[in-house]
């Protein structure tokens, strides 16, 4: 299939976004969610992947052992607002999914989500992940990635990234904006990318206690197990190699799964500078981020 030319990203009621996210609008804020939908938020390049793996296999590899070896995962899960000519839209995926429950993909800034959600009281679990290791990850997906505008330089990419100026805004303003909800929604579970690196089991058991799951240690284990980072860049259906757009010559999809990377890629200055300007943007917020273990 002939893959387009990179799309553009333009302004979208405050938020940089590109078309591919935005062309189904009306159907993506008209979306009928149900009160057992699943949605797995976060800011591009957090772990979104990774989680949705892992509530796949807690709640279908039971019921349907095959569902993992043959099914990609970006069908398993579909991505809501994900919408590009030459393949299903993730609106239409999910009004056709008989998978109860649907467990959704989103990297929606919490403003622009589909109302139906917060009516119906579906679960959301938000995954969240620092700034720095963040950017570094969604510089080398750009790169790969032919759906998404062109990366430019690493200290461009950079400076692009503190302005906001990336696909679905500013990192800043999405998970300041998903943490101050969750305030207010016990349905909102907010994890941190780190602390799934840190103590896998720890996270794996604070998801099942929100979601009422009660696995038991076998099937914990099977789980943690087959969502290592080493065994899902080894499974084609989750390791993104089934997705079109993606150029694994350039990078691959799963690339280090480490917290830390961007020591590797920042300058002193970059890091003085970026540091600078964090401590202002984040000033507003108790959020807080750990950028080494
Ligand atoms: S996307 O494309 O925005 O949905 O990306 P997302 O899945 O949110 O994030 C991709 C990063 O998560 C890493 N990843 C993992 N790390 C550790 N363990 C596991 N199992 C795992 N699965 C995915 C993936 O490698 C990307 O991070 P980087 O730093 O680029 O390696």
């Amino acid at each position: 299939m002939e893959i387009p030319p990179r799309p553009a990203l333009f302004d979208f009621h405050g938020v940089s976004m590109t078309k591919y996210f935005t062309d189904n609008w009306d159907n993506i804020q008209d979306f009928k969610a149900r009160p057992d939908d699943i949605l797995i938020a976060s800011y591009p390049k957090a772990g979104n992947t990774w989680v949705s793996y892992i509530l796949d296999l807690l709640y279908f590899s039971h019921v349907s052992p095959d569902r993992q070896e043959v099914v990609p995962l970006h069908e398993r899960v579909p991505f809501l607002e994900f919408y590009m000519p030459g393949f299903p839209s993730g609106v239409d995926e999910l009004n056709q999914s008989t998978t109860v429950p649907r467990i959704i993909k989103t990297h929606l800034p919490v403003q622009f989500l589909s109302k139906s959600f917060w009516e119906q009281n579906s679960k959301i679990v938000y995954v969240a992940r620092n700034a720095k290791d963040s950017v570094v990850s969604f510089f080398h997906f750009d790169r790969m990635n032919k759906a998404q505008p062109e990366p430019g330089d690493w200290s461009s990419y950079l400076k692009r990234f503190m302005d906001g100026k990336m696909v679905f805004g500013s990192w800043y303003e999405h998970v300041k904006g998903w943490w101050e909800k969750q305030k207010s929604h016990p349905n909102i579970l907010y994890l941190f990318y780190e602390d799934l690196i840190e103590n896998t089991e720890e996270e794996l058991d604070k998801l099942c206690s929100f979601l009422g799951l009660s696995p038991s240690s076998e099937s914990k284990k099977q789980v943690m197990e087959k969502a290592l980072f080493d065994n899902m860049k080894n499974n084609k259906m989750a390791n993104g190699s089934a997705d079109a757009v993606l150029d694994f010559k350039i990078s691959p999809f799963m690339r280090k799964g480490k917290v830390g990377d961007w020591k590797n890629h920042f300058t002193v200055q970059q890091n003085e500078q970026f540091s600078e300007d964090y401590d202002k943007k984040m000033k507003d917020t108790d959020l807080q981020f750990r950028t080494v273990l």
